[in-house]
């Protein structure tokens, strides 16, 4: 038998408030599973002067690594007032970001096994950088 267009079969299984009751539980897991996926999935945005995959010239390279922390935790950078290009290689299994407050910048999701560039003017004196994801993973620069 056909269907009139924008019908629905009426469903004949249980009383409304059952079917209600059903709906209900269902969405409180729907909305429970998604909230629980947000919150062991990191992100970040890009902001500033970044790229996505291996830098096309000259960069200092740093890698994002298990047990969240960055390798060399301590970067050399040319004199402050100079260009420089991060290169910076997840080789972790987990999601990282790179951040340089100081600069404003930040590179954005770096995912498992992806390369992202920062490109910034070195500052005076040291200054830090950290991923956004893990507290504690962090590192300082200097210019030389
Ligand atoms: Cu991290």
């Amino acid at each position: 038998m056909a269907q009139q267009a924008g019908t629905t079969p009426r469903q004949t299984q249980g009383a409304p408030a059952a079917r209600l009751a059903r709906w209900a539980l269902c969405a409180v897991i729907t909305v429970t599973a998604l909230v629980a996926l947000a919150a062991c999935s990191n992100s970040s945005d890009p902001v500033g002067n970044v790229g996505s995959g291996p830098a096309t010239g000259n960069a200092t390279k740093i890698e994002a690594v298990d047990g969240n922390r960055f390798t060399p935790a301590t970067l050399e950078l040319p004199a402050a007032g100079e260009k420089v290009t991060i290169e910076i290689t997840n080789t972790d299994d987990r999601a990282h970001d790179f951040a340089i407050e100081a600069a404003d910048l930040n590179t954005g999701t770096i995912q498992a096994g992806a390369v992202a560039t920062a490109t910034f003017t070195v500052p005076e004196g040291t200054t830090a950088f950290k991923c956004t994801f893990h507290r504690g993973m962090t590192g300082t620069m200097e210019g030389i």
